[in-house]
């Protein structure tokens, strides 16, 4: 048979995964345990396109092989199933949001099992599940109790064609970015959580987690840590005083004017007659903007800003410096003042140009007239500071300060406390009732779940209270134990709440009497692998290691850290087309006429662009169709040989990249079975071994390769020494049986269900899931020596004897390393390095 048969053998695999329990999680627990966690998704009512599954299978190959390597293995997979989109499908639809979500579960369920994906299904979790939910609630009573949560009357982006708050990133220039409806700044209460007591063991923790680089910087600019000084300015002809924070006090010298934010409580006071005008219409554009527009306005040259008519006082030389108001400074940070020191800082720098005012050099090394020196150096034009490095001299000022009760050293956070309700239908009730004096009474965890009432319209009520304000009867409550009449909470939990500590759900899903049990907890944790998408790197994974960390101090959980190792696969794109209007077309609606892409009906010309799979954009690959054209293991293939697993990639033609992975494994079923497909080829011979150098090679390389890549997730290259296997054992006319079944027993996490039906063609009752893992030898992987020559400038001056396989770099060093070749080096420089494979190195030297 020239191809197997993947109608026939994917269906039959997984239906005797399902039958046999195979992937039920261990419950001995003598053995070492692997948590290996996929971030699970949000039900969308689109499905998955094949830029889905890339991250699950990454996984399911680390979860087979360590399943293989003799690891109990975790691995579940779940819902993030509360949340707006489900909830506007249904104001679309009028159908119950619980209703939208089942559907799109099962779609997405349905989908993931054709994969073969090694989970757990047993352990499945919902989100929206009141069986799930009531910990969550549970949870967020305990962070209640240890003072954690409290409620704040809060400025918020109200949408009043929503009907609801949005977070910042959701706002652009005063508009919700998704519908361009009109945003505005209410005050409203919000429940919130004191995230920011969490911020130095939010930095901390970092240092104990196998993370992405870029993640960890990206959590620790998030934080947002910064030492400095809090410094008082004094106003002219006037007792109050304007603090500002300033991470330079040692420049406090070269300080020229202050700048207030727009929204400081001084402004107004300090407002003189003569510019009201001009100020009242600076802050009514300031109160349009969104803080995140003007956070990436800051670096932008243009600056605007008003003069307030006040001066300040310097507090190191009483000099006066006028106070001007400007939307660069952020009421929410600091003390939302700050004096400007243009010489030493690019925004006041700029801001100085624009409105001309004065920047005096206080730090030596830059050319302050041009721009702003912010490197270190000696202070000058600083009276007690001159001379000082700038580092020493940030002590010397805050001790001067101090001593004067002029100012004190402090330490600032980005980090601003967590908003953490909704006023949504689609999401977790609070465990809180309010008795008639509007005090927030905590439920007991007897009184748990609180559940969500039905409704049948899901938009808040005219008035703006959310929609949970219209279920009264579940509204009108009493006290547990009183009795007193008590409303409930009608804003729920955001989206992030489930997503917060569902692994720790996974290990005990079943659990009745406890969120997860304690020994399983510590049998379990932390998560040994977690993989999801970069956009995760700050938000989701900096409020679930809170969680984790309040749960840890609690005594809750037996790890600091949730998320030992992460790491983020890349994003698939596809081409999309589109015209000048940015409308998008299908692939099969556009042609090349004289070297031009263009539309074939129209000839309206076209632009094609890599992009994100969307349904919007027409570039959405199926999986189900391609499951069903060329097999799960094929696709599963595919999605990890594309590239390094942590780079975006184009996934190229609809099915080409497909069908070139399922030509490898129609390659691996020739070479493994015989023609009528009942059981193992000609090739495949009892003997222990064969003396084919490259064959046995290939093997041991690949094994290694294959076992390495368990770690280093490097799975692109490991299928490329699969294929080199598969290659030279195709032209082998004999192959040890033992060799076939250790290179189909490396291949099986990646084609569980075509290596799982090899493996029954010869012979075996049991399945590959659960078969030892083979070793490899590092002394079968050496092939013979060569020699390369060493040339100075083309000129040959020595061989060296290497191994064949040397790579680049190791055959450049070995000649630098030659000692023959050492004295045509010796004071000279390398210019370039050029290397011919097999055959020599030439070191251009002068
Ligand atoms: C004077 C100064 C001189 C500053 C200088 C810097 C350099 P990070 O590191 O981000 O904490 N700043 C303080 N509060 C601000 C606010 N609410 N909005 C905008 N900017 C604010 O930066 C702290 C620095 O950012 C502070 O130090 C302050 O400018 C500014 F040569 O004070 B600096």
């Amino acid at each position: 048979m020239a191809s197997y048969s993947h109608h026939e053998i994917d269906p039959k695999w997984q239906s005797i995964w399902a039958a046999n329990q195979t992937f039920a999680t261990p419950t001995d627990r003598s053995k070492e345990k692997y948590y290996v966690l996929d971030m699970f998704p949000y039900p969308s009512g689109s499905g998955l396109h094949v830029g889905h599954p890339k991250g699950y299978v990454a996984t399911d190959v680390v979860a087979r092989a360590k399943r293989m390597m003799g690891f109990n293995v975790l691995r579940v997979m779940g819902w993030d199933s509360f949340g707006l989109p489900a909830e506007r499908q249904a104001v679309k639809e009028n159908l119950h949001p619980r209703k939208i979500t089942e559907r799109n579960v099962t779609t997405f369920r349905t989908q993931l099992q054709k994969l073969g994906l090694s989970y757990d299904w047993s352990r499945e979790v919902a989100t929206s599940d009141v069986c799930f939910y009531k910990w969550t609630q549970w949870i967020f009573l305990q962070l209640y109790k240890k003072g954690l949560a409290y409620q704040a009357e809060l400025p918020v982006n109200w949408c009043p064609a929503l009907g609801t708050v949005l977070a910042n990133e959701e706002v652009h220039e005063g508009k919700y970015k998704e519908t361009g409806d009109p945003v505005e700044r209410r005050l409203m209460k919000q429940w919130m959580f004191r995230i920011t007591d969490y911020a130095d063991r939010l930095l901390e923790g970092l240092a104990d987690v196998d993370w992405p680089n870029r993640t960890l910087k990206k959590q620790v600019e998030w934080i947002g840590k910064s030492k400095g000084a809090d410094v008082q300015f004094g106003i002219v002809g006037s007792d109050e005083c304007i603090e500002v924070f300033t991470t330079r006090p040692d420049t406090l010298f070269g300080g020229t004017y202050v700048v207030l934010a727009p929204e400081h409580p001084l402004v107004a006071s300090l407002t003189t007659e003569s510019v009201k005008p001009a100020v009242e219409e600076y802050l009514r554009q300031a109160g349009q903007k969104s803080e995140r527009d003007r956070i990436s306005e800051a670096v932008d040259a243009v600056k605007t800003g008003v003069f307030t008519g006040s001066f300040a006082i310097n507090p190191v030389n009483g000099e006066e410096i006028p106070i001007w108001v400007a939307d660069y400074v952020l009421a929410s940070y600091g003390t939302g003042a700050v004096f400007a020191c243009p010489a030493h800082d690019e925004r006041d720098h700029a801001f100085a140009i624009q409105f001309e005012l004065p920047i005096i050099e206080v730090v030596q090394g830059g050319d302050v007239a041009k721009s702003a020196y912010t490197g270190n150096g000696k202070h000058v034009n600083s009276e007690f500071l001159d001379g000082l490095d700038n580092r020493l001299a940030i002590e010397k000022v805050i001790e001067w300060l101090e001593a004067k009760g002029r100012g004190t050293g402090r330490i600032r956070y980005k980090l601003r406390d967590w908003l953490f309700s909704r006023q949504r239908y689609w999401g977790e009730p609070f465990p809180i009732v309010f008795n008639d004096q509007g005090q927030p009474i905590a439920l007991a965890a007897g009184d748990l779940p609180v559940e969500l009432p039905e409704l049948d319209a899901y938009k808040p009520t005219d008035d703006g209270e959310p929609p949970l304000a219209r279920a009264t009867d579940w509204v009108n409550t009493t006290v547990p134990g009183t009795g007193e009449h008590a409303v409930r909470e009608t804003n729920t939990m955001p989206q992030w709440a489930g997503s917060c500590w569902y692994y720790l759900r996974y290990i005990s899903p079943h659990l009745e009497t406890a969120a997860w049990d304690r020994d399983e907890e510590k049998y379990w944790m932390p998560v040994d692998l977690y993989v999801g998408g970069e956009e995760h790197a700050v938000l989701h994974l900096l409020y679930a290691r809170f969680w984790h960390q309040v749960l840890f101090d609690l005594g809750l959980v037996s790890t600091p850290e949730p998320f030992k190792r992460l790491y983020h696969q890349g994003m698939i794109h596809k081409t999309s087309y589109a015209d000048d209007n940015r409308r998008y077309y299908h692939v099969d609606q556009i042609e090349t006429r004289d070297g031009k892409l263009v539309v074939k009906e129209t000839g309206v010309p076209i632009t094609a662009k890599l992009e994100k799979m969307s349904k919007s954009k027409l570039n959405v690959v199926n999986p189900d169709q391609l499951c069903a054209q060329y097999g799960a293991d094929a696709l599963r293939l595919y999605e990890l040989f594309m590239g390094p697993l942590e780079d975006g990639n184009d996934w190229g033609d609809d099915t080409a990249g497909v069908s070139g992975t399922r030509r490898f494994l129609d390659r691996v079923w020739r070479m493994a079975v015989n023609g009528d497909g009942s059981g193992p080829s000609d090739k495949a011979s009892d003997i222990e071994s064969v003396d084919n150098k490259e064959l046995e090679r290939a093997l041991h390389l690949a094994i290694k390769r294959v076992t390495e890549a368990v770690t280093s997730l490097r799975f692109n290259t490991a299928i490329a020494d699969m294929m080199v296997f598969a290659n030279e054992a195709t032209k082998a006319k004999v192959v040890p049986t033992k060799w076939i079944e250790a290179f189909i027993q490396i291949l099986s996490p990646f084609a569980p269900h075509l290596c799982d039906e090899i493996w029954q063609l010869y012979g075996h009752q049991t399945g590959l899931a659960y078969h030892p893992w083979p070793s490899y030898d590092e002394s079968k992987m050496v092939l013979d020596t060569i020699t390369l020559a060493i040339q100075i400038k083309g000129k040959t001056r020595g061989t060296i004897e290497v191994s064949a396989d040397i790579s680049e770099a190791e055959a450049i060093a070995a000649a630098k390393a030659e000692p023959k070749i050492a004295k045509y080096l010796e004071g000279k420089t390398i210019r370039r390095e050029i290397y011919v494979p097999k055959r020599l190195v030439n070191l251009v030297a002068v």
